[in-house]
């Protein structure tokens, strides 16, 4: 009866049934598998969820298990219903009066549904506000057992935990591989409470104060009148700050480093920063320092690299370890830990471990592992889980203690204070993934979203009405008592101690043991951000800064920046350098690495489906690049020229010559028309491929031809780490070897 309803219909009809959903991409033809895109008329019983698709197991505030349960019952039933359960006719049309007439105010699906749309947004996180995550299970070793009592560091203990990487600058939306610190905050669900190790990437921070953290922030964010840049730290007012406030500079000398530009978050280290302190069982402290070690070893991308992956792939980081998890490659890390003696000074061989500008090196004090961090399962729900996770420095358990540190004692404050603006209100603990797995019982009551039903009538001690519940525990049960630290007697002042003043033998020591390459990169670094400000002033000022720390450093980016380079101000640190720094000169295991297979129809496709085979028995990802999509001999092509860019890759194999492609970026004749199959390895799109991919230090292998591409994208056959063999198995040989120390060091002007 309704014509505009019956022509949607006829419409819809159309595109039920023939195949042309979204799964075969080719419309108006039938996919050869695709089912029809037809809702299912009739209503199914819920299917059970994957096992991989539920919340964590928790409980909630009272003690209920809920977690996964309750995620289900989130949306259970058939049909399609509001919020209050109520069976809804139609969620696809407003209550009008007549089909063409005024949409009726009292229609209260409309309303309901549009009012929860308008408030889906959260406000994102102040800082660290991109970030993806990961679930996955802590199994210790036992390794430290005799220095702390917590007892998911127990031996043979096993903990569920969530990971959530982040970068620091950036809205939700910015890219990943900007140059920036990395977060790795971990919730380890233990049987004590939560505890929350809230780390980044480096190790050290660029204040030694929490009063100083808006400051910093405010530098770094974009400018307050244009809001750009987005996610940089190449801007005059983060330079402006970290020039004059001279404490910052080892934090941004590690920034200016490779590690300011991760290869991905599994071969990113990850740090507690600050000094903690361990409590054993019979109550003696030790201090310590907490370390991630990646499995798949520290590796980062090139500038470069890193740039053209902000416009090629924004979500390079979170879809990389996205994709491994689904694949089964699990990201893994060793917790380690230094522990140093709990001396009332609180310092190790000079080095005071109260400021979070310092690190102690591994050569003075050991990193012990004491346990194995596995992800081994993606969030359903970026939303529920990712966004919502509530990390807090004070989320500790017995065992683990806080210093003294006057960065930590902020951070105490500042976790929880954010989360009642960004999860609105005190009850975020009861939110599925914060919840504790240990059973709670506290007498923390009402407030904005309660979902706990509480029982019993006195949230207060003592009391006698609920039988003096809930008891206090004792050291013999498992309470977090804070260990009987002396306070050193003092005046109130606002003050720093005179050892945190010096800013910049640290930085020393981290330049002196950086490779020759690795110092290239970091010139070019400074060089780059320093260009990128307007302000002469600040130039001028941060060479002066980097005189401090190295006079080849300083003339090296004076001489980019066309400025003179000036005098150290105070004498160089004699320090000697800590080869743990660097991250040139190690192997490291070959998984998950990324090799791009190009061919054309002309090219070796029984070899290219040989070292396809081998790359994948390697535990490496092969990736077959042709001229168009569809299929290449017997190989499903993966990637086209058009679509393959060099930085997905690690390693790249050219089988035979490349046909042409014959879009607007293929090879003309001389009518300038396209040339397609012209035989020669002229393909722009290749010849870009391959020279980037040189030029970023990756592994390059030809066999049957492949020869000319390389001759053809200026690649000297004879440069370092480029394998020219008979077959592709044979190049593969050699890249994996290459593989294993992650980039060709050789090729950058440096080396
Ligand atoms: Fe922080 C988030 C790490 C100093 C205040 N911080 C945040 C996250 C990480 C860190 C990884 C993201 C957590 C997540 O994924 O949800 N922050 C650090 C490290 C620091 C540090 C390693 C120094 C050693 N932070 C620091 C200070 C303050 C803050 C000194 C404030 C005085 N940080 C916050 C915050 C955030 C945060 C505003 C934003 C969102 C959140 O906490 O939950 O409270």
């Amino acid at each position: 009866s309704n014509p505009i309803k019956r022509a949607a219909e006829k419409v819809a009809d159309t595109l039920r049934g023939d195949g042309t959903g979204p799964q075969d991409g080719i419309p108006g033809k039938p996919g050869p598998e695709s089912p029809a895109v037809a809702e299912p008329t009739r209503p199914r019983e819920p299917l059970p969820p994957k096992p991989d698709q539920t919340g964590p197991d928790t409980v909630s505030p009272t003690g209920q298990p809920t977690g996964a349960d309750q995620a289900r019952f989130a949306q259970s039933g058939s049909y399609l219903t509001n919020a209050q359960g109520t069976r809804l006719p139609d969620t696809d049309h407003s209550l009008k009066a007549g089909p063409r007439g005024p949409v009726l105010l009292q229609d209260h699906h409309l309303r309901e549904k549009v009012m929860h749309f308008d408030h889906e947004r959260i406000p994102e996180r102040v800082v660290h506000a991109r970030g993806a995550a990961a679930h996955g299970v802590f199994q210790s070793y036992g390794t430290a057992a005799a220095v702390t009592k917590a007892a998911f560091l127990a031996e043979d203990e096993e903990t569920p935990v969530f990971v959530r990487f982040s970068t620091v600058l950036g809205s939700r939306g910015s890219s990943d591989t900007v140059r920036d610190t990395r977060g790795f905050a971990t919730k380890f669900y233990t049987s004590e409470g939560v505890f929350d190790l809230v780390g980044n990437n480096i190790p050290v921070f660029f204040i030694q104060d929490a009063i100083k953290f808006p400051d910093v922030i405010h530098a770094g964010k974009p400018h307050p009148d244009r809001e750009i840049p987005q996610a940089q730290s190449a801007h005059d007012t983060f330079w402006d700050f970290v020039t004059l406030h001279t404490e910052a500079t080892h934090h941004t000398l590690w920034n200016m480093s490779d590690r300011g530009i991760p290869r991905s978050y599994r071969t990113m280290e990850g740090f507690g920063v600050h000094t903690f302190r361990l409590v054993a069982a019979d109550g003696g402290t030790t201090l310590v320092k907490f370390h991630w070690k990646p499995k798949l070893g520290v590796h980062s991308l090139v500038w470069e690299e890193a740039q053209i992956i902000n416009g090629v792939d924004p979500d390079f980081h979170r879809r990389d370890l996205a994709d491994a998890i689904e694949a089964g490659a699990y990201p893994r890390w060793e917790l380690g830990i230094q522990t140093f003696p709990d001396t009332p000074d609180q310092t190790f061989q000079g080095i005071d471990l109260l400021d979070p500008t310092n690190i102690v090196p591994e050569e003075l004090a050991p990193v012990r592992p004491v346990g194995l961090l596995t992800l081994n399962r993606n969030p359903s729900n970026f939303f529920a889980e990712t966004e919502q996770v509530a990390f807090h420095v004070g989320h500790l358990v017995p065992g683990i203690d806080i210093t003294d540190d006057p960065l930590l004692a902020g951070r105490l404050f500042s976790y929880l204070d954010t989360q009642i603006t960004r999860l609105g209100g005190p009850n975020f603990p009861q939110l599925p993934i914060n919840r504790p797995h240990a059973p709670v019982n506290d007498m923390l009551r009402d407030g904005l979203h309660q979902t706990a039903v509480h029982r019993g009538a006195a949230p207060y001690r003592p009391n006698s009405l609920d039988g003096g519940c809930p008891f206090t525990a004792g050291a013999d049960t498992g309470a977090y008592i804070e260990s009987p630290v002396p306070v050193p007697e003092s005046t109130k002042v606002r003050d720093a101690p005179e050892s945190f003043a010096d800013h910049f033998s640290q930085p020393r020591r981290f330049w002196l043991s950086m490779s020759p390459v690795e110092r290239e990169h970091i010139i070019g670094a400074y060089t780059f951000e320093l260009s990128k400000c307007y302000e002469q002033a600040i130039r001028e000022r941060a060479l002066r800064v980097l005189a401090n720390i190295d006079p080849e450093l300083c003339a090296e980016v004076a001489t980019g920046l066309g400025l003179p380079a000036p005098e150290p101000t105070v004498p160089l640190a004699d320090v000697e350098p800590s080869p743990a720094l660097s991250q040139v000169g190690h192997t490291w295991p070959t998984d998950g690495r990324v090799v791009g297979i190009v061919s054309g129809p002309d090219g070796d496709l029984d070899g290219v489906r040989a070292v396809r085979d081998a790359v994948l028995e390697g535990g490496m990802v092969p990736l077959v690049i042709g001229p168009v999509g569809g299929t290449l001999g017997p190989l499903t092509v993966q990637r086209t020229y058009a679509n393959a860019r060099s930085v997905e890759f690690d390693a790249l194999l050219l089988a035979g010559t490349p046909a042409v492609g014959s879009d607007a970026y293929g090879a003309r004749d001389a009518k300038g028309l396209p040339a397609p199959s012209a035989g020669a390895p002229t393909d722009p799109r290749v010849g870009l491929l391959v020279s980037e991919a040189f030029r970023h230090g990756k592994a390059i292998g030809a066999w049957a031809g492949g020869e000319a591409v390389l001759a053809a994208s200026a690649v000297p056959a004879d440069a370092p780490g480029v394998v020219v063999t008979t077959s592709g198995t044979a190049a593969l040989e050699q890249l994996t070897r290459l593989l294993g120390e992650h980039r060709v060091w050789d090729r950058f002007a440096a080396a």
